[in-house]
């Protein structure tokens, strides 16, 4: 059984799209982070990053005490190897496929949260809107130039590391399938072949479910005494903040 620490979220869905895509029985923990839960102490200690996904096998690959884990491309890649399945296990195609599994997290995910940062929550935090105009410059820039990158290669391979289904997909589709949400659905128009794939993968039963899977939990109404808290726990963290929960969570270390 695995535990996966999970919030609708694109980097929560990439670990529950992998478990549904290989069948595994998971059971799935909350981590509400808008309401601060990836700071309690007992998360802590799985991931001292404080962010989720993150998961607990109780049989891991290779036996031995459960095995916990955070970062979704770590994640996916040990889930590929216990299984068996979206990842070869050696050869020059191991390495296509982690080469842009690497490009997802260094890149796409990053720059696409940044410039959903400065396009739609900043403008509730700061002042003066004309502050956000270079930070939403330089990352929607920056996403636009990587579906460019992800639509060339689209365009001479059916998937991102040739010619079959990967962890590189899987793990990338979380955040490509929102580019028209993040910047106009337009952008579809620029981008054909990115558009193509990101429709084929849709239509994975497995990607549905795990994309679907409690999304409720990210759509209450919040009032606003709630939405300016949230605010002030995602985007306003610094060390000496974290640093309190970090020592608690060490403290209580088994
Ligand atoms: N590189 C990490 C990123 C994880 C991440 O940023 N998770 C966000 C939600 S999508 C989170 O937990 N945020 C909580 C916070 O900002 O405190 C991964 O891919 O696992």
């Amino acid at each position: 059984m695995i535990d996966v620490y999970y919030w609708p979220t694109p980097n929560g869905w990439k670990v529950t799209i992998m478990l549904e895509e290989c069948g595994l029985d998971y059971r799935v923990v909350p981590v509400d982070i808008g309401g601060g839960d990836q700071f309690k102490p007992e998360f802590l200690r799985i991931c001292p990053n404080n962010r989720m996904p993150a998961v607990v096998d109780h049989d891991p690959l290779g036996g031995g005490d459960p095995l916990s884990m955070f970062e979704s491309g770590a994640i996916l890649e040990y889930l590929a190897d216990k299984t068996g399945r979206f990842l070869p296990a050696s050869g020059a195609q191991r390495y296509k496929v982690l080469q842009w599994v690497h490009w997802q997290m260094a890149n796409l995910g990053p720059m696409m949260g940044n410039a959903n940062h400065f396009k739609n929550y900043a403008k509730n935090i700061v002042e003066d809107p004309s502050q956000l105009e270079y930070g939403r410059n330089r990352f929607v820039g920056e996403v636009d130039r990587l579906s460019g990158v992800m639509d060339a290669q689209l365009s001479a391979n059916q998937f991102l590391a040739g010619a079959e289904y990967s962890i590189a997909d899987i793990i990338t589709w979380p955040w490509a399938m929102l580019l028209g949400r993040l910047i106009d659905e337009s952008v579809w128009e620029s981008f054909p072949n990115l558009k193509r794939w990101v429709d084929e993968l849709h239509a994975r039963p497995a990607v549905e479910k795990g994309w679907r899977l409690h999304r409720e939990w990210g759509k209450r109404e919040l009032t606003d005494a709630q939405e300016r808290a949230r605010r002030e726990l995602l985007f306003n963290q610094t060390n000496e903040k974290v640093r309190k929960a970090r020592e608690e969570a060490a403290r209580l270390a088994p």
